[in-house]
């Protein structure tokens, strides 16, 4: 990234820790309370959860102090939902946070002008199929002492979703503060592929913090005090599943790895490298986003950007009595070590997981030309980001009908990737091409200055979250399945989002 950040407090020297003296830490699993009429249908009782946001303040490494955060629940990630495919469920997503925030709010971005509460949450469900009243659009936000009901109906296919805030304005600094947990949906393609499954999957949640020598989180600011704002923030401290080095106890065996990017801005390369012949180890990746790959692709490391999820099969029995370091690029994250017993392992790897039928180009009624646009000051700071040109408070121009196919092509004439989500919906990538921006941006032409790339085999499949690159044209074709009403599409770099990279879009009914 070109951009330089400035932060405001010295930084730990996190290479001065001790490595690998925390077990990894696996979250806790959400325990229902009891069950409550279904929204969709009153006669029927479905599971009910109440999770509340609250501050909390936890050790991220045995040698510091305890680290403030605002979590869900007890511990930051919060509670893992377990779910199946069609099992509805309820959820009361409560505010019990302080009224005063403890990051940096910028009042000069939209949504968190000064007369608006500093503390504001609401919820959305990544990778949700639910009614517009459920999926936590950013204005619907609720201040500390209230409450929202939820309702999920699961009514998709097996997949590791994730909870997150996404509150206007403030979303970079809510899901900074720890307000992030994942939520699993199985079903019976998933049950008969007998993957690696109990203590023998688990959810690997990264996110980076930059930390100060207390231990505390730093969000850094710009050096406009009046604007805060920073256009992208990376931590010296890439913790999983809320620890920094941890390591994992394993045996030698098959295991299932479910990888959330959970950062604000931070794409992983993540490779894993047996520390005794320092070679990067293979690896399967079985699945995306929404769910199961065709089949397993094999890889030796994975790129992956906020907001999107890799579901991988690592095979640790030739390492009996190794360890293993998970890295990204050349940085260590964690450490598993390999016990030296022999053990039977009777979880399978199959050949074929699932067919993902191609979507045919023509089955698209409509293709958008959509652009992500980045806006610099003088000093050539970005200050501003915005899809299409069009800021949010403009009237929504992306009305898909229900039931309909559409190519969206998203043009980047940026210097960066940006991970683009559409809410409600899964959608296939076409193809990435690299093209001519200023002759798309003076003449509104599209010149292509190469071939058009397939997506990689390891997203050939259902995806929610796409790296749109620099100075590509990447397509995606995108059926709207599901409910009519007002969504939301947005780049997942946190800090673009909360400076207007995010529009409404409409599905609208047919005829
Ligand atoms: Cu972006």
């Amino acid at each position: 990234m070109a951009h330089s950040v400035p932060t405001m407090a010295p930084a730990l020297d996190v290479n001065a820790l001790k490595q690998f003296v925390d077990p990894l830490p696996i979250p806790e699993i959400a325990q229902h309370q009891g069950y409550r009429p279904s929204p969709a249908d009153p006669k029927l009782n479905v599971q009910f959860y109440r999770i509340q946001a609250q501050p909390i303040a936890c050790k991220v490494h045995r040698d510091l102090p305890p680290t403030k955060f605002w979590s869900f629940g007890a511990s930051t990630p919060g509670p893992t939902f377990e779910t199946r495919s069609g099992e509805p469920l309820l959820v009361e997503w409560v505010n019990a946070l302080p009224g005063e925030h403890f990051l940096p709010v910028d009042h000069t971005l939209h949504g968190a002008e000064a007369d608006k509460p500093a503390v504001r949450t609401v919820v959305h469900l990544h990778g949700a199929k639910t009614r517009p009243e459920s999926d936590g659009y950013p204005e619907d936000w609720i201040v500390p002492g209230k409450s929202s009901l939820y309702y999920y109906p699961n009514q998709q296919d097996a997949a590791m979703l994730w909870y997150h805030d996404h509150a206007l304005g403030i979303n970079r600094l809510n899901v900074y503060a720890g307000l992030l947990g994942a939520f699993l949906i199985r079903d019976g393609v998933e049950d008969a592929l007998n993957l690696p499954g109990g203590k023998y999957e688990l959810p690997l949640i990264l996110y980076d913090r930059l930390l100060t020598h207390e231990g505390q989180l730093l969000y850094p600011v710009s050096p406009d005090h009046q604007s805060p704002w920073v256009p992208e923030i990376f931590g010296n401290a890439i913790l999983v599943n809320g620890k920094l080095f941890p390591y994992l106890e394993v045996e030698p065996r098959k295991y299932r790895l479910r990888v959330l990017n959970g950062s604000n801005a931070r794409f992983y390369n993540l490779s894993f490298v047996d520390s005794t012949s320092t070679n990067e180890v293979a690896f399967h990746q079985i699945g995306t986003d929404q769910g199961f790959l065709p089949a397993p692709v094999p890889l030796k490391n994975l790129e992956i950007a906020p907001g999107e999820r890799a579901d991988l099969v690592i095979d640790f029995s030739d390492h009996r009595g190794a360890q293993l370091a998970l890295k990204n690029d050349a940085v260590v994250v964690m450490q598993f070590r390999v016990s030296p017993k022999k053990v039977t392992d009777t979880s399978s790897l199959p050949a074929a997981l699932r067919p993902v039928p191609k979507i045919p180009e023509s089955q698209a009624v409509q293709t958008r030309l959509l652009t992500l646009n980045e806006y610099v000051n003088k000093a050539g700071n970005p200050v501003l980001l915005l899809l299409n040109a069009s800021h949010w408070k403009m009237p929504i121009t992306e009305k898909p009908v229900l039931g309909s196919t559409e190519v969206w092509s998203l043009i980047n004439p940026t210097n960066d990737s940006h991970p683009i989500h559409l809410h409600l919906v899964r959608f296939q990538i076409l193809d990435r091409q690299p093209y001519v921006p200023w002759l798309f941006q003076t003449k509104q032409e599209l010149h292509f200055i190469g071939p058009p790339e397939p997506p990689d085999p390891n997203e050939a499949g259902w995806k929610d979250t796409v790296q749109a690159h620099s100075k590509m044209v990447t397509r995606i074709i995108v059926p709207f399945e599901g409910f009519t009403g007002r969504y939301v599409w947005h780049c997942h770099i946190l800090e673009h989002e909360d400076n207007e990279m995010m529009r409404p879009y409409e599905v609208i009914s047919p005829g």
